[in-house]
C-alpha cells in the first residue's frame, strides 16, 4: 500500500504562466478532454472526495490547480496538477487559445514536469484533440494514458479498447514513453497500480535532481 498520493492537499491555482511558482519539486500533470474524468481520477487516487473539483458542467475551470504531496510540515515532495480540459463543444475560441497559452506552454516547457497522465474516456478512445495535445509533449517525456470509466465496459471490450488505443497511439507518437492502463474511479480498477507508478515517477525525478 503506497501512501504519497494520500497526503495530497490543495496548494495553489495558476491562471497565467507568469503566476507559476518557480520549478521545484516534481510535478505530475493530468490532462485530457473536458469530462474525460480527470478530476475524478485525482480524487480517487488521493482518496479525497472533493480535492479536485468534479463537475457535470464541463469546460468551466481554465486554470492549473496544484496539489502538494508529502508530509505537511516539510517542503512538498511533489505535486499533482489538474489541467483545464479541452474540447468542450461550447468553449469559445478565446478560451481555446487560452488553453494553448497556459496548459500547452506548461506541457512544453515546464522543467519540473516529471510525467503526464493523459485521461481518456474509454468509450471515446483517441480523439483529434488528444493527438494535438500529444504534439505539445517533449520527446522522452513519460506519459501514462488512463482509459477511465472502464466500469462501463466488460472485460473483452476493455481488452479491445486497450489494444486499439495502443495501436492508434503507436502509429503517431513513437517518440513518447507511453504506458496505458484501464481505470475506473467508480470501481477502483487500476487505482493502486497507478498510485504506485506516479509515486515512482516522483521518486525517480527527485533522485535525478539530487
Ligand atoms: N462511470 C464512471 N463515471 C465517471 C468516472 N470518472 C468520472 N466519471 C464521471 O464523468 C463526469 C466527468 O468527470 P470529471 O472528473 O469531472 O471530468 P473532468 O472534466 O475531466 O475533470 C462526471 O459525471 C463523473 O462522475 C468513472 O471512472 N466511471
Ligand atoms: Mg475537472
Amino acid at each position: 500500500m503506497s501512501s504519497l498520493l494520500l497526503t495530497a492537499r490543495f496548494a495553489t491555482t495558476v491562471a497565467r504562466l507568469d503566476q507559476l511558482p518557480p520549478p521545484g519539486a516534481p510535478e505530475v500533470v493530468f490532462v485530457g478532454r473536458s469530462n474525460a474524468g480527470k478530476s475524478s481520477a485525482i480524487n480517487t487516487l488521493c482518496q479525497r472526495r472533493r480535492l479536485a473539483f468534479s463537475s457535470k458542467t464541463p469546460g468551466r475551470t481554465q486554470a492549473l490547480n496544484f496539489f502538494a504531496l508529502g508530509p505537511e510540515h516539510l517542503e512538498p515532495a511533489g505535486y499533482l496538477v489538474d489541467a483545464p480540459g479541452y474540447g468542450y463543444a461550447a468553449t469559445p475560441a478565446a478560451v481555446r487559445a487560452g488553453w494553448d497559452r497556459l496548459a500547452g506552454r506548461y506541457l512544453e516547457a515546464r522543467s519540473s514536469l516529471a510525467g503526464i497522465v493523459l485521461v481518456m474516456d474509454c468509450r471515446r478512445g483517441v480523439t483529434a484533440l488528444d493527438r494535438q495535445l500529444l504534439d505539445f509533449i517533449a520527446p522522452g517525456q513519460r506519459v501514462l494514458v488512463l482509459l477511465t470509466k472502464s466500469d462501463k465496459q466488460g472485460n473483452a471490450e476493455r481488452s479491445r479498447t486497450l489494444a486499439s488505443v495502443k495501436q492508434s497511439l503507436d502509429d503517431g507518437v513513437r517518440h513518447l514513453n507511453l504506458t496505458l492502463t484501464a481505470f475506473s474511479a467508480n470501481t477502483q480498477l487500476g487505482v493502486e497500480s497507478v498510485r504506485v507508478q506516479l509515486e515512482r515517477w516522483i521518486v525517480e525525478a527527485r533522485e535525478q535532481a539530487a
